[in-house]
């Protein structure tokens, strides 16, 4: 069972009622277990890049990544720029990829490998309107992750298809996959469509007891897809 804790990301999107101590605990058991940590603009806009290097330290100790979640749509000498002010708090970062390679993801790509940051691009969202505009342009936006070759991709558990899809095309990618819980995909969804880590946020962070809600995903993930 360890091995598949190692394959949910949980992110960690706190109301402003949650205090940073509280959240470190949280993560630390959710990191003890294996299991990572992914935290956007919510989290950083509460508790700012010091609060994300307290978590990066406190789930760094277990070998646990943090990935920042910030979906980046900028040029990039900007993208550049901004992923700057977490060096060494966040073991990735995740950018869209629609934004293009020349003077985009290229600049961002080589700055994150100086740093040993790995990048992650947004081929597809979970969200239904994922398929008003960006899932018009795969093919283009896949042709940019081509050109970019980042270490991990985003597509849906929500849809499983276009995980297949992305497998298919980039068997070398990490697939990381949001929409479980919440957003009523299951656990297993992903995984067993070709995905390497489901995404759970408030199913988890929402429970009364987060921590066991935690397990009963690993534990779904372990009857629907094996480990
Ligand atoms: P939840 O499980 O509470 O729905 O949270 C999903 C998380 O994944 C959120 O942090 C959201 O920003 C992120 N996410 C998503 O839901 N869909 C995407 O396509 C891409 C995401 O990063």
């Amino acid at each position: 069972m360890e091995s598949l804790y190692r394959r949910i990301v949980v992110a960690v999107d706190p109301d402003d009622e949650v205090g940073l101590y509280t959240l470190k605990q949280l993560a630390e058991r959710f990191c003890e277990r294996g299991s990572h940590l992914k935290l956007g603009l919510p989290f950083v806009l509460e508790y700012g890049v010091r609060g994300v290097r307290e978590m990066f330290s406190v789930c760094g100790d277990h070998g646990s990544m943090v990935i920042l979640d910030l979906k980046m749509a900028d040029i990039g000498a900007i993208m550049r720029m901004i992923a700057s002010k977490f060096r060494g708090a966040a073991s990735a970062v995740i950018a869209h990829a629609f934004v293009g390679y020349n003077s985009g993801l290229r600049d961002l790509k080589e700055a994150l490998d100086e740093w040993g940051v790995k990048l992650v691009l947004v081929a597809s969202m979970s969200h239904p309107g994922s398929r008003e505009v960006l899932d018009h342009c795969m093919e283009r936006i896949f042709e940019v992750i081509d050109r970019t070759r980042p270490w991990g991709v985003v597509a849906p558990a929500t849809r499983p298809t276009v995980v297949a899809s992305v497998k298919a095309r980039f068997p070398y990618v990490r697939i990381l996959s949001p929409g479980v819980g919440a957003q009523g995909a299951k656990p297993g969804d992903a995984i067993c469509s070709g995905a390497d880590y489901e995404i759970v946020g408030r199913y988890i962070t929402k429970s009364p007891e987060p921590v066991k809600a935690l397990d009963r995903v690993v534990e779904e993930l372990k009857r629907r897809c094996g480990g």
